[in-house]
């Protein structure tokens, strides 16, 4: 599998480190921060977020739906977000919305500022808050204050510590399931990208943190956005499995796009549908090729 990502993208870093959990050998495509985006603009020609994974002529775009094809892929059925139970946590609004979000707007802008300019420039990093302000401005999500954003990570970080202070080594229990690399992404985005100091008065979250961070990134190798390109020529899209196919608009053309912030919708005909997952055709430069998406957090518009 290849994984189109950047090394600041919490989302990315989920996935990252779920290649290492299950021992997948992968292929890293590093992706501009933003669009223009060389490596994906092509074949999604809308959807614009990272982390995606492409494996011949096939796209998965989110890290949910990436983690369940991982899931399927190395038999590892707890990291498919469809078998954890999230509610546990007792969470309001749940890991990748609230949590994401209290996470990002309770690191100070300066901090961001900082990293942004060691990594992409001065340039870069004026051109990365403007678009991102572009981001927000469309977002159907509310903004959070700061303050707000700072007492909701923190309550979340106390609920883990009740959660895993009660004697498992995981939220999956004695292994990790999908919400413990959920979870984990946020942690990591504040103390590696934030560069927040540790988190004080949760003992059993850091030791969990770091238990996590040792399962690593696994083995891989980056490659250009042209060489995954280049695939294309060589490849055809798997065949949707006939279960897939059997859902009444089959054949119709669509365009789908999440439903919170990036918006950009991706057109396509609907090859493949159900009650988890989209999937259309696109007819390329390089060839066809089958855009996969979660039905959760998309919407789907006929033409
Ligand atoms: N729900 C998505 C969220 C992905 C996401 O927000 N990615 C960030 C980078 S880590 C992004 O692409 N932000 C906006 C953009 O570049 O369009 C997922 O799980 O993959």
């Amino acid at each position: 599998m290849l994984l189109h990502h950047y090394p600041m993208s919490p989302y990315s870093e989920k996935i990252r480190l779920m290649f290492g959990y299950t021992g997948t050998a992968w292929q890293g495509v590093i992706s501009p921060e933003m669009p223009p985006r060389p490596n994906l603009d092509p074949v999604l020609a809308g959807y614009r977020r990272i982390p995606v994974a492409q494996d011949g002529a096939d796209f998965f775009c989110d890290s949910r739906l990436i983690s369940a094809e991982l899931a399927e892929r190395s038999g590892q059925l707890a990291l498919d977000p469809g078998n954890c139970d999230e509610s546990a946590l007792g969470l309001q609004d749940g890991l990748e919305k609230e949590v994401f979000w209290a996470c990002v707007t309770s690191i100070p802008g300066s901090q961001i500022i900082k990293q942004l300019v060691r990594n992409i420039s001065i340039v870069g990093a004026y051109r990365f808050i403007k678009d991102r302000a572009g981001v927000a401005r469309k977002a159907t999500v509310k903004p959070m204050a700061p303050k707000e954003a700072r007492l909701i990570f923190r309550r979340h970080l106390e609920g883990l510590e009740r959660y895993l202070s009660a004697g498992d080594d995981f939220l999956g229990g004695g292994s990790p399931n999908y919400l413990d690399f959920a979870a984990y992404h946020t942690l990591w985005f504040q103390t590696v990208v934030g560069e927040r100091p540790q988190p004080e008065g949760v003992p059993a979250v850091l030791a969990w943190y770091a238990r996590m961070g040792e399962i690593g990134h696994g083995e891989h190798t980056e490659i250009s956005g042209q060489q995954a390109l280049a695939l294309l020529d060589a490849s055809e899209p798997r065949p949707v499995p006939a279960g897939r196919t059997a859902h009444g608009r089959v054949g119709e053309p669509v365009s789908i796009g999440p439903n919170d912030y990036a918006l950009e919708a991706t057109e396509g005909i609907l090859v493949g549908a159900d009650a988890g997952r989209w999937t259309i055709a696109r007819d390329t430069e390089r060839g066809r090729v089958h855009v996969h998406f979660p039905v959760e957090g998309f919407e789907l518009q006929f033409a």
